[in-house]
Formats: C-alpha cells, structure tokens, sequence
C-alpha cells in the first residue's frame, strides 16, 4: 500500500481534488485528514466511524456486567483484559473521529441523547455466564468479519486505528471459543447453558452486518469511495461459513433450520433474520437500549471531575511551559 503526501492547504479548482480524490481512491491510497475530500466522504465517516466508536464503549456492558461474578480469577483476568481493550478500541477511533473535524464530546452528547446509533447487538442481555464465551466467539468473530476488511479502509486514520483492534479482537474471539470448549467437557448443565446462549445470540450477531443490500442506504456510495470494501450481505455469508464447522467442533447446534451446504453455490444457504426485531432495535425499542444509553450518561455526568482535573492539570503544564519559555 502506497501513500501519498498530504497538502496541507490544497489549492486548485473543486474540480481537480475531486479527480485527485478519486485517483487517490483508484489507486487504493489513504486519503489523510489534511487532504480535500467531498463532504458526503467527511460525513459519511463520522457517522460510520463515530458509531463504531460508540458501539465498542456501549459493548463494554453486556460482558461488563460478568466482571464481579466470574467464575475465577482466571476467567476474571481474562474478562477484565477484555473489556478495557473495549474501551481502548473506544479511544483508537473516537480518535480516528476527531481527525475529520469533530469533537469526542459533542459525539458522546449525541450518544447519550439517543441522536446518534451504536451496535444492535448491544442491546440484547447477557444472562449467564455462557453469554461472555458466546459473545467472544460470535460477536466477536462478526465484529472481525466485519472489521478486517476496513484495515483496507481509504481513510487513513481509520484504516490504522482497525489493524490493531483487528488483532486484539482476534484474541476475543479465541479467549470466548475457549470458555465454551471448557464448558462443553464439563457437565450437562454447562452444556445446556452454552446451547441457550448460541440459541439466544446467533440472530443478533447476524444483524450485526446490517440491513439486507437491497435495503441498505448507505453500502453503495461507501463502496465507491471504499469507506466499506464488502457489503453487508456478502461479510454476513463469510462469518456464516465460517462458523458452521466451528459449531460442529463445539458441538452446538445453530438455531437456523434452513442452514444447509449449498454444493452449487459453495456457501451455505441459511435463513432470514427478524428485519423487524432489527428494525426496533436500532430504532431504541430493543430489549436493553434505555438501560445502555442510561448507564452511560450516568457513567459520564460521573466522571466530570476525571475531565475536569484533566483539564486543569493540561492548563496548569501549558502555562509553566510559557512561563519556562
Ligand atoms: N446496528 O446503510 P447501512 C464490536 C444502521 S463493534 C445498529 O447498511 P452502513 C466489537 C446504519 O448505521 C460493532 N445500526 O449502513 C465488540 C445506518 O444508519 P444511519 C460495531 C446499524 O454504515 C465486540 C442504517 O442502519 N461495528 O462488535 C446496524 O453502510 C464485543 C442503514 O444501514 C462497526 O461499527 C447495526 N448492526 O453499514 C465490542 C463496524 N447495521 O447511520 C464489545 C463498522 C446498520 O444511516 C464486545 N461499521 N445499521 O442512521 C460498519 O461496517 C457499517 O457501518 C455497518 C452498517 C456494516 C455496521
């Protein structure tokens, strides 16, 4: 992957960085915060990125709410590893989101008055201890279906930010397939346990790719200007097969009656999730939004005083540098 130098003040016609624009794009090199862009480009990724961002804050919840009840310390280790990498993931990209001209904390604002969206997933509980090892697998093998390709992504910042959430997610993946490897040896209440949570999860992790093609707004335009390199139904069908042999080494069953090989196609056929319940998640009437959205404002309107400090320690430093100078 090349890249090209960034002008920091381009000059010409709209015309001619728009055709440098899209040579760049053509070329598969990074457009950088400082070089011209269109204005549908600029938007269209703070509302992608900045949800990305708000998904992995808002995921921090659902296996959050394991932390204090973890079987062992191991497992606690684990799970606490894994949620801060969340929130750090959080950071990579609300940063990624600032280099288009935003600001975190109108972003955050936006969050927490229910005006901008995060993850479906999100929203749906985690009710035993199963769910953290689901989540892991499922959620986070879509997440990385998902994410892979965006490390191809034409923006830079975010391209970046997704090569090193992509490895650490990969490390989910495998810490939550090993929790259910674990508790399907053990006893037939563990496995019971597993089974409803892959029963409970699989759906939701398929909406996770987003609407069907036909009805997604957004996948055409993001794939000309290769914001998205795959559309949603295409990664959908990737994490698909490629998680129906790992259910078979699991020994789980996924809760989809029309999920057979195809020989012709060479993918699996499968069935259609519940657009509707997708609908109404994203919509804020799913199981978990109000809980979600609420315990993040109160997170927030709590930590004003980490913000506040922050700030006045950052003051304080830049006047003595000033005052040294
Ligand atoms: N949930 O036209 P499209 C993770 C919205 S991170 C909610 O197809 P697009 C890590 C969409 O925004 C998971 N909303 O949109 C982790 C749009 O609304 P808008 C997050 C959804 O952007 C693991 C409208 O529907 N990952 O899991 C969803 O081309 C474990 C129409 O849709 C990312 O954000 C949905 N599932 O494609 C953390 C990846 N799907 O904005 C903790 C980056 C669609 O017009 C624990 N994002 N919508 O009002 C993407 O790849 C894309 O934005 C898609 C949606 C594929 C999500």
């Amino acid at each position: 992957m090349s890249t090209v130098t960034a002008d920091p003040a381009p000059s010409g016609s709209d015309e001619a960085h728009q055709a440098e624009f899209d040579a760049k794009v053509a070329a598969d090199q990074r457009i950088e915060p400082r070089d011209w862009m269109p204005e549908g480009y600029r938007r269209s990724l703070v509302r992608q990125v900045s949800q990305h961002a708000h998904s992995e804050i808002i995921g921090m919840q659902p296996e959050g709410d394991w932390i204090a009840s973890a079987p062992s310390l191991r497992r606690k280790a684990i799970l606490l590893a894994k949620v801060q990498d969340e929130a750090g993931h959080g950071l990579y990209l609300y940063a990624a989101a600032e280099t288009l001209g935003v600001d975190r904390a109108d972003l955050t604002t936006r969050l927490i008055e229910g005006r901008q969206k995060y993850s479906s997933i999100f929203n749906y509980p985690s009710l035993t201890f199963a769910d953290v090892g689901v989540i892991g697998w499922l959620v986070d093998g879509a997440a990385i279906c998902n994410q892979v390709p965006l490390c191809r992504s034409s923006f830079g910042p975010y391209a970046r930010a997704m090569v090193r959430i992509c490895k650490e997610e990969s490390f989910h993946q495998r810490q939550g397939y090993e929790l259910l490897m674990r508790m399907m040896e053990g006893t037939g209440a563990q496995r019971a346990m597993v089974q409803d949570a892959v029963d409970r999860w699989w759906w939701p992790s398929l909406m996770m790719f987003g609407p069907p093609d036909a009805d997604s707004p957004n996948t055409q335009q993001s794939m000309a200007w290769r914001i998205k390199r795959d559309t949603n139904d295409d990664l959908r069908q990737k994490f698909v097969d490629m998680t129906v042999p790992q259910a078979d080494k699991l020994g789980v069953t996924l809760p989809d009656p029309e999920l057979v090989w195809n020989e012709e196609r060479g993918h699996h056929d499968f069935g259609e999730p519940d657009w509707v319940e997708f609908k109404q998640v994203i919509s804020g009437s799913g199981p978990k939004n109000a809980e979600r959205v609420e315990r993040r404002r109160a997170a927030h309107e709590k930590g004003a005083w980490v913000r506040e400090a922050a700030t006045a320690y950052a003051t304080k430093h830049q006047s003595d540098r000033e005052a040294a100078a």
